[in-house]
């Protein structure tokens, strides 16, 4: 979880060279995680279906950094960057896309059911805009409890078409609730681009906070200053009673929807310039003007930390088959 020593007011001063530094590490161990879990999947040792969020890396770190502790988050399925910038060491996620009990959600979860509810993660959800209703549930106890807290969901472009989207914003907006709703626009829903699911240009997508008389704040998703800025300024106004935000986030996937995903219907050419030229990680490294010595340091550092958490992983517990109904509550021979 990156901490930045001096958190900025809204609209106020930019980050310091450490402390971009700090969201350069956390983005480059996100990258390095995921880049590790796609190998692990891809050489069948992983269960489940998996789902990255490669170039998308500031949305995660970016917000993250800008709440506390006793903030809480719901994420979606391309949950594993949300999980570790809330500050859920990553052997303990490693060991959940393992299937072992030491796992964050005991190994009851995988990939897209990752919980730590310890540093406020309320879950991921496969449920597309699954979790933005509950946001809205948390957000009103706070409200209801005189906390100084904010809950905040992530979700995608797609997930803007959903009933339950509206529905929360809606309720959200009427009741003044300190939530934040981080709208991460990738341009894609699938594999179904954003002009075949969405009746206005996807970078207007944040117009939709304007049916709700919500306030909107956006900010460039490949910038990390400038989401952690964005979303500093989206928590000052959640808590101040004004009600809640709608956080837009242009960001890119620069990789298929799922690990494994031909992506026959995107164009080479464009996703190959999207590389090149929109990858947060490689923006931020041109602007701390990292040597290559700096950087190799640095990736050495991370990489080796995700190995020690496959093997943390490997070394994991089996869950014992009999276990497998606990803590359900339905009754289960009805
Ligand atoms: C209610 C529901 N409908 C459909 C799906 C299948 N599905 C999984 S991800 C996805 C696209 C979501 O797009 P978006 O919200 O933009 O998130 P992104 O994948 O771009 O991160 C769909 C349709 C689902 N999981 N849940
Ligand atoms: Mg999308």
């Amino acid at each position: 979880m990156t901490t930045v020593e001096e958190k900025a007011g809204s609209g106020g001063g930019r980050v310091s060279n450490e402390g971009l530094r700090g969201f350069f590490r956390e983005m480059l161990l996100i990258r390095r995680f995921e880049e590790k879990v796609e190998e692990r999947f891809r050489a069948g040792e992983l269960p489940g279906f998996l789902h990255v969020a490669i170039g998308q890396e500031a949305v995660a770190s970016g917000v993250c950094a800008a709440l506390e502790r006793e903030d809480v988050i719901a994420s979606t399925h391309r949950a594993h960057g949300h999980s570790i910038a809330k500050g859920t060491p990553i052997e303990r996620i490693m060991a959940e896309l393992y299937g072992k009990t030491e796992g964050c959600s005991h190994g009851y979860g995988g990939s897209m059911h990752l919980y730590d509810v310890d540093v406020g993660n309320l879950g991921a959800n496969a449920v597309v805009a699954g979790g933005i209703p509950g946001i809205v549930g948390a957000a009103l106890a706070f409200q209801m409890r005189d906390e100084k807290r904010v809950a905040v969901a992530f979700f995608g472009d797609g997930a803007t078409n959903a009933g339950t989207f509206h529905e929360s914003l809606n309720l959200a907006q009427l009741w003044k609730v300190p939530a934040i709703f981080v709208l991460e626009n990738n341009g894609w829903a699938e594999s179904t681009p954003a002009k075949q699911h969405l009746p206005l240009p996807v970078d207007e997508l944040g117009k939709r906070a304007l049916a709700y008389g919500m306030k909107l704040i956006e900010a460039d998703g490949q910038d990390v200053e400038a989401v952690y800025l964005a979303a500093l300024a989206a928590r000052e106004h959640a808590l101040s009673g004004s009600g809640p935000v709608l956080l837009h986030l242009r960001t890119y996937r620069l990789v298929g929807h799922y690990v494994g995903d031909p992506q026959v219907y995107r164009d080479k050419k464009e996703l190959e310039e999207a590389k090149a030229t929109k990858d947060p990680i490689e923006l931020l490294r041109a602007r701390l003007e990292l040597s290559d010595d700096e950087f190799a340091t640095l990736d050495a550092e991370v990489t080796a930390e995700v190995e020690a958490s496959v093997e943390f992983a490997k070394a994991g517990t089996d869950p014992k088959p009999e276990d497998a109904l606990a803590n359900v509550y339905a009754p289960v021979d009805a």
